[in-house]
Parts: C-alpha cells; structure tokens; sequence
C-alpha cells in the first residue's frame, strides 16, 4: 500500500573521524539535504572506548571490532538524525556500500571513504537499530523535526 511507501523515518547518522579530520562535515550534509534528507538533531562528540565498544556491540566478534573501536574513538564524529521518507534505506542509499571500492557513483563513501574502515557514515540498517541508536546518543527535546 502508498502508505508503506511513503513512511516518513527516523535514522542514526554519524559522520566518521576521517570525515570530520578533512573538515567535510558540510560537504555530507549536503548530501544528506539534496538527497531528501531532514538533519533533525546534530551534536560533536568525542566517542570514549566505552561508548564505541558498546555502540558497536554487535560486531564485538568480528575481527575488525578492536580496530573499528580505535579509529571511532581517534577524532570528533558528529552523530545526527536524519528525518525523511524511508530514511533507513534512502541513508544507505546516499552512503553507498560499506567498501568505497564497492561504492556507486555518487554516493558518500565513493567519493569521500579513505578505506572500507575509514569510510566516512555511519548509518542504521532497520528501523529497530534506528530507534535504540538515535536513543543512544539523542533525549526526545534533543530532536526537532
Ligand atoms: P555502518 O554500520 O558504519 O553504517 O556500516 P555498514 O553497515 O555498511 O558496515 P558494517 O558491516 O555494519 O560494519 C561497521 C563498520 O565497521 C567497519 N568495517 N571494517 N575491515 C573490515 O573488513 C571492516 N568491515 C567493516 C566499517 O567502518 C563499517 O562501516
Ligand atoms: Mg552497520
């Protein structure tokens, strides 16, 4: 039906350290606004250990866990929501694919990721993650839609 297709979302973003480094914090949201995205709520941090491991919990038995933990703590990210129709997918759309090699044209992590660590956004994959991900980071008033 129209109006599963036309559900407007909420979804997790956060600009990496090798993004926020090269000072191209603008440059993504831009990208985030021409592709139809709303930054609803926005603030710069520095993740401590604690918070990346917990963040990323559930790759805490992946190989790359200890070194994803590191580079998330190695500069400011800035995490943000971004509000739209089918914001979850539209973000992973404007992202691109997790490895800049395997990246669109177009896409965030095409023309920006340094590497498939170092690849500039972060964005939630269901709308579950996006609710328990903005809450991690964002209270009610924080978010302005
Ligand atoms: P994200 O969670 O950051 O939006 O990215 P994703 O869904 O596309 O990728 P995911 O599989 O959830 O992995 C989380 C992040 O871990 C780093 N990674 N490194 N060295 C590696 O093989 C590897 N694989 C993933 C990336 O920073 C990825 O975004
Ligand atoms: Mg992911």
């Amino acid at each position: 039906p129209r109006e599963t297709n036309m559900a407007i979302e909420r979804t997790l973003s956060i600009i990496k350290p090798d993004a926020t480094r090269r000072n191209l914090t603008g440059a993504i949201n831009d990208r985030f606004e021409k592709g139809g995205l709303r930054i609803v709520a926005q603030k710069r941090l520095r993740l401590t250990p604690e918070m990346a491991g917990q963040f990323y919990e559930v790759h805490k038995e992946r190989s790359f866990f200890g070194s994803l933990c590191e580079f998330m703590t190695s500069g400011p990210v800035v995490a943000q929501v971004l509000e739209g129709e089918n914001a979850v997918l539209r973000n992973r759309e404007i992202m691109g694919a997790t490895n800049p090699a395997n990246a669109a044209e177009g896409t965030i992590r095409k023309d920006f990721a340094e590497s498939i660590e170092a690849n500039s956004v972060h964005g939630s994959d269901s709308l579950e993650n996006a609710a328990n991900e903005i809450a991690f980071f964002f209270s009610e008033i924080e978010i302005v839609g």
